[in-house]
């Protein structure tokens, strides 16, 4: 059975959603970051990062949380959280998959830190450039590819609930509120917000 590693309050609840939204059985492993469980040998082998989400799926493994989504939509494409290779919305649907470790985070870090970095050097270009992009695509709604919710929804609406509702980190915007109320609406988020929260 998928065995999804994870810790209360913590980027684990993305994982937690995606496998919620999936349908399919898992095994939640509980990997308390406040014992250092996230460093133990054993689970080193599963994340070299020591840090959570992971997961293990037979004899593969893997952590980081968009590819964890990633993984798990190509891998039970019953589970119809990606479109097909051959879809043309396949395009977008990586790169907004992406967009939340990719451009999201790093503009959070950066707002927190208020580090100073050339819009041509940083990869995310601006905070305000990540924001204004995002805000644009969740406009027309009500997911990210349009009428279809995807895995790409439980990376950018984890990442914004994450900046926007809880730490309140990026003053919001409309189109935010209105695109999290959808996420929030959805049961699959309501039951991984109950585990998260330990
Ligand atoms: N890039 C990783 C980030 C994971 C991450 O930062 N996890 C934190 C919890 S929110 C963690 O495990 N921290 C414990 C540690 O580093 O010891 C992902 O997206 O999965």
């Amino acid at each position: 059975m998928i065995k999804l590693y994870w810790s209360p309050r913590s980027r684990s609840f993305s994982a937690l959603w995606l496998m919620e939204e999936s349908g399919l059985p898992y095994e939640r492993v509980l990997t308390d970051i406040s014992t250092g469980a996230q460093k133990a040998p054993d689970y080193l082998k599963i994340n070299p990062m020591g840090k959570v989400p992971a997961l293990a799926d037979g004899d593969a493994a893997l952590g980081e949380a968009a590819a964890i989504c990633a993984y798990i939509a190509d891998r039970y494409p019953e589970t119809k959280l990606a479109p097909a290779v051959t879809d043309p919305r396949r395009g977008r649907y990586l790169q907004w998959l992406f967009f939340s470790p990719g451009c999201i985070e790093p503009a959070i870090i950066q707002i927190f830190t208020k580090i100073e970095v050339p819009t041509s050097t940083a990869a995310w270009g601006s905070a305000t450039q990540v924001f204004d992009v995002l805000e644009a695509a969740l406009e027309k709604g009500p997911w990210i590819l349009g009428e279809e919710f995807s895995a790409a929804d439980i990376t950018i609406g984890s990442g914004l609930n994450f900046a926007v509702r809880l730490f309140k980190m990026v003053p919001t915007r409309p189109a935010f509120d209105a695109y999290i109320a959808r996420c929030m609406a959805r049961p699959a988020f309501q039951r991984a917000e109950t585990i998260a929260a330990g």
